[in-house]
């Protein structure tokens, strides 16, 4: 008995440690927002350098046709997190002061995570909305990330441009003095407050377009707001607590599997880099975040090797969508460009239904696990939750995703065939090495961002195999083809 007890015991230790070491790593998602494909110097386009994130793509599986589901953020954000193209659902569009947008009823990655014992957090940006009725930030919000599956959330609620700028624990806005109660509203100003639009004199980066709104730490923003002075986020410090923060956050998990999704609000607007990253580009704010941000992510990974955790810590990082220049703050993006390249030498960027929009940076990394190496495999952040799955042994598929675990985490196997992406709620269709744009109606060009947002009269039809910048329209000299991508979209299209 006594015999048969150790056995146990011996079993219950190594065998658990064993399937902890084999099967149940650490997850961590590094998110950047509006990352460009062009703006990793792993990629070989760009002249920024990105030295920590070269180090995971040099060390891991790089993919060069890698995608987001949506050329925007919450969309984006919305099929990562729960394997289903965002335009299934009408509200998976671009959030400002929203709802939640995921129903209670849906599988998520953090969920599928739990119920295979993994402890679970966001540190970062969430902009899939808050409750489910007019929001109250002097109130616990509830449903949020804590209601579809995250043990614990530590947000920037909708982005850095948007009020309120405070951060939200677990549901409630941090620092919050209850005698200086916040109030919000996308329609009207409170009265006394400065704005943009009517104190240009206390800014200090202006507005170009939008973000007129009301002015925290010299910056005008997206809405108005007014109280909780002290919840107040300061901008230069934000990379710095969302790092501290998931720091943390490991410190008090890594006894037992966890998933952390890192939600990095840079490169997107305001840029606001710490003193200490401001001129290391030469290409001012823009460029000053992305270096930030990859300190960030060279601290995390120092972290993670401190603590012996890179041996059982997979690692994916990717970017919610393309790049943009001016997106509505004059910050000398556009001017103190260079010879720089964010989208590589794709077509289009943000907003755009172009590649360029949702082509971006995407690798895994998972020490003496993934071997380095290129792939040319087609995948998307879709696909993560049924892929993650399928390496940790949950049974849990979506309907839109794949499981790609060969291809993301063993350099094996076969990619995507076809994908839909989304830009703005309009669609277009990847098959193989074509892409076809349906016809859409809109300006052929985002004068205020500068960007080729994909609407024209007819269909458009590229094959990117010896076109990848999109400049030769197909569709008139190639009708059989144009005929079998447009049937095949439109069986997607119709599924449900
Ligand atoms: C747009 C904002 C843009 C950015 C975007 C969301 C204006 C004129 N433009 O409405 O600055 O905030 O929303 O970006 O207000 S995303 O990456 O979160 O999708
Ligand atoms: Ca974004």
């Amino acid at each position: 008995m006594k015999y048969l007890k150790v056995l146990l015991v011996f079993f219950i230790f190594f065998g658990c440690n064993r399937e902890v070491a084999i099967r149940k790593p650490n997850v961590i998602i590094i998110y950047a927002d509006d990352l460009g494909y062009g703006d990793v110097s792993a990629y070989g386009l760009g002249k920024l350098q990105t030295p920590n994130i070269d180090l995971l793509a040099n060390n891991g599986s790089r993919f060069t046709s890698g995608y987001s589901s949506s050329a925007t953020c919450s969309p984006s954000r919305y099929a990562l997190m729960t394997g289903t193209y965002p335009w299934r659902n009408k509200r998976a569009k671009i959030l400002t002061g929203a709802n939640l947008i995921i129903d209670s009823l849906e599988m998520t990655l953090p969920k599928m995570l739990k119920e295979e014992g993994y402890q679970t957090a966001i540190v970062g940006k969430w902009h899939l909305g808050l409750g489910n009725s007019k929001i109250d930030y002097n109130q616990r919000i509830s449903p949020g990330p804590n209601e579809v599956g995250f043990d614990y959330s530590y947000i920037m609620p909708d982005t850095q441009d948007r009020v309120p700028t405070v951060y939200m624990e677990n549901g409630r806005v941090k620092n919050l003095d209850p005698n200086d109660p916040i109030e919000v509203s996308f329609e009207e100003n409170f009265e006394g407050q400065p704005t943009g639009r009517e104190n240009p004199e206390l800014l200090s980066m202006k507005w170009h377009h939008g973000h007129d709104g009301t002015i925290v730490n010299g910056i005008s923003r997206i809405g108005f707001m007014k109280g909780g002075e002290k919840a107040k986020w300061r901008d230069v410090d934000m990379a710095d607590e969302f790092l501290n923060q998931a720091k943390n956050y490991i410190d008090q998990a890594k006894e037992k599997p966890f998933f952390l999704y890192y939600a990095l609000q840079q490169p997107h607007v305001p840029r606001t880099p710490h003193p200490r990253f401001v001129g290391t580009s030469t290409m001012g704010p823009r460029g000053d975040a992305i270096l930030e941000a990859d300190w960030c992510i060279g601290q995390l990974y120092a972290h993670l090797k401190q603590n012996n955790l890179l041996e059982n810590t997979l690692i994916i990082l990717s970017s919610d969508n393309g790049p943009v220049l001016n997106d509505g703050y004059y910050d000398e993006a556009v001017e103190k460009l260079g010879e720089h390249t964010p989208a590589g030498n794709f077509r289009g960027g943000k907003y755009s239904l172009y590649e360029a929009g949702t082509r971006v940076p995407l690798l895994t990394y998972w020490k003496d696990q993934i071997k380095p190496s290129v792939s040319d495999q087609m995948v998307s952040q879709i696909d993560f939750l049924n892929s993650i799955a399928s390496l940790i042994g949950s049974e849990i598929r979506t309907k839109d995703g794949m499981d790609l675990a060969d291809v993301l985490f063993q350099n094996e196997g076969v990619g995507r065939e076809e994908f839909i992406l989304e830009a703005q709620t309009k669609t277009a269709f990847r098959r193989k090495n074509w892409v076809l744009i349906p016809p859409y109606s809109g300006p052929q060009k985002n004068s205020f961002v500068n960007i080729e947002l994909g609407n024209a009269p007819e269909y458009q039809l590229f094959n990117l195999e010896e076109d990848s910048s999109q400049q030769n329209n197909l569709a008139q000299s190639h009708p059989e083809q144009l005929k079998i991508m447009i049937d095949r979209y439109q069986t997607i299209l119709n599924s449900n």
